[in-house]
């Protein structure tokens, strides 16, 4: 099994994007989601209305998910051999950032709203993450959104990371991000990549 860890700020579109991407993908090979929020079950029953299994923790005070609230939510799920595992991590730029839930990697989701210093001035996140999703880029021209300053910015705190535009709400750029993921598939199957037991 693949399993990301699903990380950005409240609001940058994780849910719109896990929705898109698991109405996509499930086609091909098993797909699930555990959900992460303070309260609320909505963004699991936002995945479920896709036919998807998932499965909603609430933190309550707590701020960030943690491996042992994942592995028992893992536990409630049908078998996910071969399959592909989404953590929606609470939306915080902060703490997330030093959890690690078992996953091959971090993905922060970024949305071009937030400006473009948030990677200078939450350097863990980015600097935990092996690739950046630029989500909301439909809104870029309304916003005067400077995509090479946010990009350089990034890879001032991580040159290693991986950078990919796209948008939940038209699907712009949602292809290349499935090719990524089967990239990271490859790079599993190689033993090349971390993994956590299916
Ligand atoms: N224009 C535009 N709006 C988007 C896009 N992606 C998400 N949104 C909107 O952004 C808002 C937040 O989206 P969510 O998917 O709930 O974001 P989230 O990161 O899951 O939020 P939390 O779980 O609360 O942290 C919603 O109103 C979405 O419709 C996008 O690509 N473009
Ligand atoms: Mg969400
Ligand atoms: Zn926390």
């Amino acid at each position: 099994m693949l399993a990301f860890n699903v990380v950005s700020s409240p609001g940058a579109g994780k849910t719109s994007l896990l929705v898109r991407a698991v109405s996509d993908l499930k086609p091909s090979r098993p797909v699930a989601v555990i959900e992460g929020d303070q309260q609320t079950s909505n963004d699991a029953e936002r995945i479920r209305a896709t036919g998807v299994p998932a499965i909603q923790i609430n933190t309550g005070k707590g701020c960030h998910l943690d491996a042992a609230m994942v592995g028992e939510a893992y536990r409630r799920l049908p078998s996910m051999r071969g399959g592909l595992l989404f953590i929606e991590n609470v939306g915080n730029l902060v703490c997330p950032a030093a959890f690690d839930l078992g996953e091959a990697c971090k993905i922060v989701v970024f949305s071009t709203t937030e400006g473009e210093d948030k990677p200078l001035k939450y350097p863990d996140m980015f600097a935990a993450s092996a690739l950046m999703l630029i989500n909301k880029i439909d809104l870029a021209p309304v916003l005067d959104f400077d995509l090479a300053q946010t990009i350089e910015y990034a890879r001032r705190v991580n040159p290693r990371i991986e950078v990919l535009t796209i948008s939940a709400k038209t699907g712009e750029g949602v292809s290349a991000f499935y090719a990524w993921i089967r990239k990271q598939t490859d790079r599993m199957r190689a033993g090349t990549l971390g993994t956590v037991q299916g």
